[in-house]
């Protein structure tokens, strides 16, 4: 694994080609937070995803903010403090109860997070990364239970685990606790694997770039979840599992994998996305995805559309690699985590990448924490500002001068 370095050498040729590439490759600056290597995959603060995904989900949120893991009594004063923090403003719950059901739940986020920003009493990040994780799974769990109609929202509870405590504030309709407990054992490594994903994710360098002009941590994180919102980036899972679904509505629930290559031979022949594949960093199998389809193997190893997902593993790979461009054809978080959580009992999928972002807010706020009170010696980066090139309206693509800047 490469370590941070006071001195690193990177070749960079700026060419008409190397613009509008989405920044692939370019560094920006550190995280100290997280890693992603394209021939291993995810580190937090050093240690593989893989190895901790079954550590309490608080446990990482403390690693990802303090850089180290809690000892018992950290732990403790950590628990506490997400517990004395954990009171959502009223005002949140009925700003919810007037938006259109038919607006999708990451809008409600967008929503939710920006009148929680309202209510908060502070201007300091790290108070508000604290206000944020310990309100995000209330918050998140209102706009569940208000927007499918299932009641007001439950309080949070003292006793419970982070986890846990989602679930029950969820009060999914006619759950038995048998059934609230299988989704908590698939809840807490979902939330560990999707709390961080490196420095230059989409969602997270833009709430960085937002925050980088000391708009507060709310109005970052609105503009990070809406970043997450996009069918390429979060929303991958939702559109992964409604592929799955599609897939085995037309196979039926015996398939063999030469229809599953077919069907995927012909998307990609169509030009459309097959979702739950490629990394703009990977160049290996997400262990994410590893990770999620082993919690699978202990939960749901019957279930159908799971067995889309592991057949889609096996086969997706080699119909991928068929199209040159494509540069890594390799599952990735997305490809598993729709069809674990609706065979626990979240059958809706338009709720997953609020799911994700419910995780995701962590590393984010961790990051913005970072930028703004602890790089350059507590000065903080300075306002994000790339530089452009100008070329003029209807210049045919790559055919603009490398001239000026703007
Ligand atoms: N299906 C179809 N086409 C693809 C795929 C895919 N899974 N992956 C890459 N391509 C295409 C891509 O659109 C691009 O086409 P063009 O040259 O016409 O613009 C070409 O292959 C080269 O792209 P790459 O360099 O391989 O990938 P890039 O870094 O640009 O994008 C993703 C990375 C993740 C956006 C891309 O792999 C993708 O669209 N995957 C499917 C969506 C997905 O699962 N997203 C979730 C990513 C993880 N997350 O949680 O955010
Ligand atoms: C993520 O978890 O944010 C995704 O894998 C996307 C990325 O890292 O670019």
């Amino acid at each position: 694994m490469s370590q941070p370095a006071t001195s690193i050498q990177v070749s960079l040729q700026i060419t008409k080609e190397s613009l509008e590439t989405g920044l692939r490759g370019v560094p920006v600056g550190y995280c100290t937070t997280s890693q992603v290597e394209a021939d291993k995959g995810l580190f937090y603060v050093g240690n593989p995803v893989e190895a901790i995904s079954d550590r309490d989900p608080e446990d990482v949120i403390y690693l990802l903010l303090y850089k180290r893991w809690p000892s018992a009594e950290d732990r403790h004063e950590f628990d506490q403090l997400i517990k004395d923090r954990q009171h959502l403003d009223p005002s949140v719950a009925f700003a919810l109860k007037v938006l259109p059901r038919k607006g999708h739940p990451m809008k409600w986020m967008l929503t939710a997070l920006s009148v929680m920003g309202m209510v908060n009493p502070t201007k300091d990040y790290r108070r508000q990364a604290i206000d944020l994780i310990a309100q995000i799974p209330v918050a998140v769990a209102a706009i569940f239970r208000i927007r499918e109609g299932w009641g007001d929202p439950i309080p949070p509870r003292e006793d419970l685990g982070y986890m846990e405590n989602f679930v029950y504030m969820l009060g999914i309709p006619g759950h038995t606790p048998a059934q609230d407990a299988r989704l908590v054992k698939l809840m807490r490594p979902f939330h560990i694997t999707h709390l961080d994903h490196g420095g230059g994710n989409l969602s997270t360098f833009t709430g960085k770039a937002i925050a980088s002009g000391k708009a507060d941590m709310y109005e970052a994180m609105v503009g990070a979840m809406a970043a997450l919102a996009g069918p390429l980036h979060g929303k991958a899972n939702q559109e992964c599992l409604e592929f799955i679904q599609d897939c085995v509505g037309r196979l039926g629930p015996t398939f063999e994998a030469a229809d599953v290559e077919k069907m995927l031979r012909d998307k990609l022949a169509k030009k459309e996305v097959v979702y739950g594949f490629g990394h703009a960093v990977l160049r290996v199998e997400d262990p994410r995805a590893r990770v999620l389809r082993q919690v699978g193997e202990q939960l749901c190893p019957n279930d159908t559309n799971f067995k889309m997902v592991k057949l889609l593993a096996e086969v997706g790979p080699k119909v991928l690699k068929e199209n040159p461009k494509i540069s890594d054809p390799h599952p990735n978080v997305d490809s598993a985590s729709g069809s674990l959580l609706m065979a626990c009992g979240l059958s809706n999928p338009e709720y997953y990448t609020v799911l994700f972002g419910l995780s995701r807010v962590v590393g984010i706020a961790a990051q913005i924490v970072y930028e703004r009170c602890e790089a350059r010696g507590g000065k903080g980066t300075p306002i994000i500002r790339p530089k452009y090139y100008f070329a003029a309206t209807g210049t045919a693509k790559g055919e603009a001068e490398i001239t000026g800047s703007g």
